[in-house]
């Protein structure tokens, strides 16, 4: 299949993948072929260096030492949160909260945000397409405070129903989450026109980026959303760093999220006066480390250039829906019109976790099961998937070796 013209490739891959030191090795007697993106990328050369220059140069405590070093973690520290900010499309630094990741920028919205705002009955609107992280939080807001869950629904390809939604938002919609691309199936939500929808009725809206922000061009300030949260780990960084934007007014009105030193400006035992933003929502020592290697991610991101990787992934998934569809057995679930660099199917016969667990002989790394989004894969008839999810760094040999190893699973189980 590798005589498929490939000539457009706008990425230099075989340099950009010498900075992924990871990338270079075998596993199971057979070179490594990493397809499991969508639940972490693996970390270039230059994100490594930055967390261990940080360690081995200039580690130190932020925002409280008036010595040198403290002061250059601090500098280095809220260098990330401008470029996370420049790199959103976000307007200002202090709209930019840095959390553990997508999953906690959302509890934090439904606990700080929409908690103190909702009254039972008030009803919130999600999409059948949500990782479990996008339902759960809204659930526990539904037994801590009597909220209603109301779901908009896809179709057999898994492409949202977009009137459907349109016409959940009514009088009692008090808040809108939504994901941007689907973890389970790639689909990407239309999801400018989305947010319009909700903000025309002045609902405010969160969108989930873990699985969109590292793969084409967020612009939050033409998005119009309310909340904005990504997962550094999925974006070439280190896991256990996140963001949240929030617009600067909603934040200001939020109570904090947790209470501690940092988010301070004066505590006696009768009242605490809270911190500015950002750092009302910043309680105790953040992951420097992990904020400083993000800021190394997105900087690395920029200068491969987002609309190459873009194009890159494009044709990694089309040359692999292709490949993939054309072995016997096979089944690609999830055929929505506009699609991401993430390929879920399963196989006649074949249980996913084997076809993983085969794949894995052979090299290839892939994920096996219901991708923590149970909903949408039931959705769509099925209980679980095989999953390869691309990032820039893949390459069309790779999803022939891909290829190679469902038919040998497609074999193994005749
Ligand atoms: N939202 C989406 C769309 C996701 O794909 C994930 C993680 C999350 C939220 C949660 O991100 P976290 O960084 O806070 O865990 N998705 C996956 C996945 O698809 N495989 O492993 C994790």
């Amino acid at each position: 299949m590798s005589e498929i013209d490939d000539k457009e490739r706008p990425l230099d891959v075989e340099r950009l993948r010498g900075d992924f030191p990871i990338l270079s090795q075998e596993v199971n007697g057979k070179p490594l072929v990493y397809l499991d993106n969508a639940a972490t990328t693996q970390k270039p050369t230059a994100v490594i260096d930055s967390i261990c220059d940080y360690y081995r140069e200039y580690n130190s405590n932020i925002h409280r030492g008036v010595h040198t070093l403290s002061q250059k973690a601090t500098d280095a520290y809220e260098r990330a949160r401008v470029r996370t900010m420049d790199f959103l499309g976000a307007g200002r630094p202090e709209e930019i909260i840095f959390v553990r990741g997508a999953t906690e920028g959302i509890n934090l919205v439904s606990q700080a945000y929409l908690r103190p705002r909702i009254e039972p009955g008030d009803e919130i609107v999600i999409s059948t397409l949500e990782h479990h992280s996008n339902i759960v939080p809204w659930q526990l807001l539904r037994e801590q405070a009597g909220a209603v869950l109301k779901v908009a629904p896809v179709d057999d390809n898994g492409a949202i129903d977009i009137q459907a939604y349109k016409d959940l938002l009514g009088e009692r919609t008090k808040f809108v989450s939504l994901v941007h691309v689907s973890n389970a199936l790639g689909t990407i939500n239309p999801i400018r026109e989305m947010v319009a929808m909700a903000r025309e009725k002045e609902i405010p809206v969160l969108v989930d980026g873990a699985q969109a922000a590292a793969h084409g061009r967020v612009d939050i300030d033409k998005l119009g959303c309310d909340f904005y949260t990504i997962s550094g780990h999925k974006m070439y960084g280190p896991t256990g760093i996140g963001a949240l934007y929030g617009k600067a007014q909603l934040l200001e009105e939020m109570p904090p999220y947790h209470g501690g030193g940092e988010m301070i400006l004066s505590v006696t035992f009768d009242k605490t006066e809270y911190n500015r933003l950002p750092y009302k929502f910043e309680a105790g020592t953040p992951d420097i480390a992990g904020a400083i290697g993000l800021g190394a991610a997105l900087e690395y991101i920029e200068e491969a250039g987002i609309e190459s990787i873009e194009a890159h992934e494009k044709n990694l998934l089309d040359y692999a829906t292709a490949a993939v569809s054309s072995i016997d057995g096979v089944e690609i679930i999830g055929r929505a019109p506009a699609k991401a660099g993430i390929l879920s199917f399963i196989i006649d016969g074949v249980h996913p976790h084997d076809a993983g667990t085969i794949l894995d002989q052979q090299g290839v790394a892939v994920r096996a099961g219901h991708h923590c989004a149970q909903p949408v894969l039931e959705r769509l008839g099925v209980q679980a998937t095989v999953r390869a999810s691309f990032a820039l760094y893949n390459t069309r040999e790779e999803i022939d070796l891909l290829a190679q190893g469902i038919t040998k699973a497609v074999e193994v189980f005749a």
